[in-house]
């Protein structure tokens, strides 16, 4: 049975992602239980109480309790999934991970209709950005004057993260309400101008060249929504490191780029730090 509705999921491609999906069938079993049993006991009742059978109505009605304790039974379960089940899932997901296992911290901004991704570059910090900054060539509003954000990389509609490295992202917008949504990450959030609220997964697979997991945007935000898409990108640890280093802001005039040795092939391009979508 699950197997036959994963047929219709999406892949799960996270390390949280199986507890989602469960949680997801198990409300649905429960549902399809009440559905089937309430379908039929609305048949019991049309004919057990047809005009026929009874012409007149009966002003005492019931005389068991049966119907008290499937309400009942009903209500337990309910609770199970509440308190066994989505309480604990909730504080997994509300609880950042620990600082000692090096998550990847992104900042992710939306507007209509693009995602801008912020990576805070090897110093792990991210450079200040302001709102007066923002221009066509600034989205985030880096402050070119901060030298924290000097190694700091941005990218549109693209995020990269490491295989089983922790991913912390945080979600705000520039305009109006957007919802930042992994599907094969089962990751979803809401991207509210003004606030930034923190997700985390862990990515469990890395993407091959021909995989297009996509960031979609959840909230139908303007004539643009259908647009607004991005793709993510896992590499392992070394690709990853590679992807930083190949991306890493151009470096001071005084330090001329060293051409690489074995020069990129035509038929596949680096993927560009920054480009318009
Ligand atoms: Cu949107």
């Amino acid at each position: 049975m699950r197997e036959f509705l994963m047929k219709y999921m999406p892949p799960d491609y996270s390390l949280h992602g199986k507890q989602i999906d469960d949680l997801i069938f198990m409300v649905h079993v429960l549902m399809a239980i009440l559905f089937v049993g309430w379908g039929l006991y609305f048949l019991y009742v049309l004919y057990r109480f047809n005009e026929k059978r009874t012409p007149r109505a009966d002003y005492i009605g019931v005389r068991t309790h049966a119907s008290s304790y499937i309400e009942a039974g009903v209500a337990a379960v309910e609770i199970i999934l509440l308190v066994v089940i989505s309480i604990p899932a909730w504080y997994r997901w509300a609880t950042p991970p620990d600082k000692s296992k090096n998550p990847l911290e992104i900042r992710v901004v939306a507007e209509q209709f693009a995602w801008n991704v912020h990576y805070p570059g090897p110093d792990g910090v991210f450079g200040r950005s302001a709102v007066t900054l923002v221009s066509a060539s600034n989205p985030l509003g880096l402050d070119p004057a901060d030298p924290q954000g000097k190694d700091d990389i941005v990218t549109l509609n693209q995020l990269h993260l490491e295989k089983d490295r922790p991913a912390l992202i945080h979600v705000s917008s520039k305009d109006v309400i957007h919802s930042f949504k992994l599907p094969v990450m089962r990751a979803e959030q809401d991207a509210i101008p003004g606030m930034s609220i923190s997700i985390h997964f862990t990515p469990v697979k890395a993407s091959g060249p021909d995989d297009h997991w996509e960031i979609a945007c959840a909230q139908l935000c303007g004539l643009g929504h259908y647009r607004m898409r991005g793709q993510i990108h896992v590499h392992t640890k070394a690709d990853f490191a590679k992807w930083l280093k190949e991306n890493a802001p151009a470096a001071p005039a005084a330090e001329a780029p060293v051409p690489p040795a074995n020069p990129i092939p035509e038929a596949t391009p680096a993927q560009p730090a920054t480009h318009s979508g």
